[in-house]
């Protein structure tokens, strides 16, 4: 449930590279601390998926996952912030869609609407991502998009989730 000045924040992480801190998935996993701790209060976590890698030359495949998270600051401070998150935890931006140990996308905030040169909301390219939509329809299935006038259960049922699976964590290992 929000608060008061509380907007639903939902935030993409992509990793494809191990780095000094770890591999893929310890790059996922940190990012979500930090984002819980920078860019709002932690209300669900999606799975974790492995999808086929979007972009040019031989990647490989990343680990995706979704973050809603309640947040008040405004959007481009919380883009500040997932910068910074995203440099502290080494990425260094080579080219437009290469490799990288981890990515954070501000997806949507509440209805906020920008399309600035920084910053565009929600996200552009949002309802043509399968590896975007499949964790997003988890947390927000019936959220409406504000230009599309879709709902996520119906971008994600366009795109289909080719590409897109569930990665198996120990979190998901039957308990005993
Ligand atoms: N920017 C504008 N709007 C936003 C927003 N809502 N959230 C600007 C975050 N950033 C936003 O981003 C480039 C610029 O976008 C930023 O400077 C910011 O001001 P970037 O992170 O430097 O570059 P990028 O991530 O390489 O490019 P971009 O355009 O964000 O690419 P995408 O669309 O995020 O794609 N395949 C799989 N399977 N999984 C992935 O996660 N990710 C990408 C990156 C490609 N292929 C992938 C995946
Ligand atoms: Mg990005």
């Amino acid at each position: 449930l929000l608060a008061q000045g509380e907007r639903e924040l939902a935030v993409a992480l992509g990793a494809n590279l191990s780095g000094p801190l770890g591999d893929r998935e310890d790059y996922i996993r940190a990012a979500t601390l930090m984002a819980s701790d920078r860019l709002g209060r932690l209300l669900r976590a999606s799975h974790i998926y492995e999808t086929d890698p979007i972009g040019p030359g031989q990647q490989r495949r990343y680990l995706n996952q979704v973050l809603l998270l309640a947040a008040t600051e405004t959007p481009e401070h919380l883009l500040e912030r997932a910068f910074e998150i995203e440099n502290e935890l080494g990425r260094v931006r080579e080219k437009r869609w290469g490799p990288r140990t981890i990515d954070l996308d501000l997806l949507l905030y509440g209805d906020c609407q920008r399309s600035t040169s920084e910053l565009t909301l929600p996200h552009p390219r949002l309802h043509e991502r399968a590896f975007v939509l499949m964790p997003l329809l988890e947390l927000l299935p019936q959220w409406r998009h504000p230009v599309l006038g879709k709902t996520v259960r119906v971008l994600a049922a366009e795109q289909g989730s080719a590409g897109v699976r569930r990665f198996q964590t120990v979190d998901d290992a039957p308990e005993g």
